[in-house]
């Protein structure tokens, strides 16, 4: 390994590392960094097809030294070697852990991987950080994704005092990743940060959660694409806000004098049968006429109502999110109404198969 003792970066761009780059929150992050002058290296899983459309439009052939401030190398949080080879490689200054299997109902099918992952890869990522640290005796701020899953049937409002309760091998998870960084932090010292974020979404929004789900079902039900949407329970409550928004919170946080937790939340909650009323209404189209009910899609646990507090977050970090609900809505079903109006192009013209 060959790592200097000391090494002042502070003349130097910032270095940042984020593991789930190819992610929602990994490229609007990735975008923001960039816009504030950094060096943003990402960390991607091999796969056997590519899975970086979502920063495909920042990407620059890394030959072109001058112009590619983001560089992307293959890592995975199941393998403890990569993280530390690649910590002492880049010499990160921050590094932001959104890496995860993050789907809800997917861990109930996958709960050890979902484990693996999720509570012991912040635990791999958090010790390759930590013995980095002291062996060099550089410093690194880290961030830890945390999720308002882990307050589960705990009921609202939820703030960084509400005790966890999580209902999910995923939201598990969560709180054990959550207790490894407060412990990083509290043992070694570190500049560890938890963002306890409620559900965000954006037009880059995975297709199987419910919001993203919604949007392109309507996009193609108004184009004669899809007749019907299958859904499962419509009375769960959540806080959504937008994800452009919510990157800006992970980065102010680790630009504070000493590592705290926050909350990042709108503190405004709705129903997903108020998502739909939203999403469908803004076409001229009656959910009603179009969803039903698939068992299927019913969690063995379900996290009835989720609302944050964020009076600690936007006093301390003075951040306030600027899309509201109705917004959210729009542009999420704006951008899948142009997705279906292309594929409809394709279906018109026998390229594709509608169906
Ligand atoms: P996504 O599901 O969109 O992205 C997850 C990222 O993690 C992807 O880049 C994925 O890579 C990567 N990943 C998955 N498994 C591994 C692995 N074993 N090793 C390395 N990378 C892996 O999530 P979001 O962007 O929405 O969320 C970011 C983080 O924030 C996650 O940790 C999530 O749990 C958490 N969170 C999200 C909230 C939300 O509402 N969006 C709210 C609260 C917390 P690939 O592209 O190859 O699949
Ligand atoms: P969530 O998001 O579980 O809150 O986790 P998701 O969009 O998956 O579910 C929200 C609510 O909608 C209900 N629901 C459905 N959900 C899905 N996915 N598909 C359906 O068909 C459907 N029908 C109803 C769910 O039961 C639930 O109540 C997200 C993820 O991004 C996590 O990683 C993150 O930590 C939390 O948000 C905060």
């Amino acid at each position: 390994m060959a790592c200097t003792k000391n090494v002042d970066n502070s003349d130097k761009r910032k270095v940042a590392l984020i593991t789930g780059i190819t992610g929602q929150d990994g490229s609007y992050l990735t975008e923001l960094l960039l816009t504030k002058g950094y060096e943003v290296h990402g960390l991607i899983r091999r796969s056997s097809n590519f899975n970086t459309q979502r920063i495909n439009h920042i990407y620059v052939d890394p030959h072109n030294t001058n112009k590619a401030q983001m560089k992307l190398h293959y890592g995975d949080l199941t393998d403890a070697s990569s993280l530390r080879r690649w910590i002492d490689t880049i010499l990160p200054d921050e590094v932001y852990n959104l890496a995860a299997q993050s789907h809800v109902a997917v861990s109930y099918e996958i709960p050890d991987y979902t484990a693996d992952v999720v509570a012991s890869g912040a635990l791999r990522l958090l010790e390759a950080v930590r013995s980095h640290i002291d062996d060099t005796g550089r410093v690194i701020r880290y961030y830890q994704a945390g999720s308002s899953e882990m307050y589960g049937s705990t009921p609202p409002p939820q703030s960084e005092d509400t005790p966890f309760h999580p209902r999910s091998p995923y939201a598990a998870s969560k709180c054990a990743a959550h207790w490894y960084t407060v412990n990083y932090r509290e043992a070694y010292g570190m500049f560890a940060c938890n963002g306890i974020l409620f559900n965000h979404e954006s037009p880059r929004r995975g297709e199987n959660f419910v919001t993203r789900k919604i949007t392109r079902a309507v996009g193609r039900i108004k184009m004669g694409l899809q007749e019907k949407l299958f859904l499962g329970n419509l009375k769960a409550s959540r806080d959504w806000g937008f994800a452009g928004d919510y990157v800006e919170a992970m980065w102010m946080m680790l630009q504070q004098e000493t590592p705290d937790d926050y909350v990042v939340a709108t503190e405004e909650s709705h129903t997903v049968e108020e998502f739909l009323e939203a999403a469908f209404g803004y076409v001229g189209l009656n959910w009603e006429d179009h969803v039903e009910i698939d068992p299927r899609y019913f969690r063995p646990a379900e996290v009835d109502n989720l609302k944050g507090d964020a009076s600690k977050t936007k006093k301390l970090l003075s951040w306030t999110p600027r899309v509201g609900f109705k917004e959210l809505v729009a542009m999420m079903v704006d951008n899948d109404l142009t997705l279906a109006k292309r594929e409809k192009v394709l279906v018109d013209a026998g390229y594709v198969d509608g169906k």
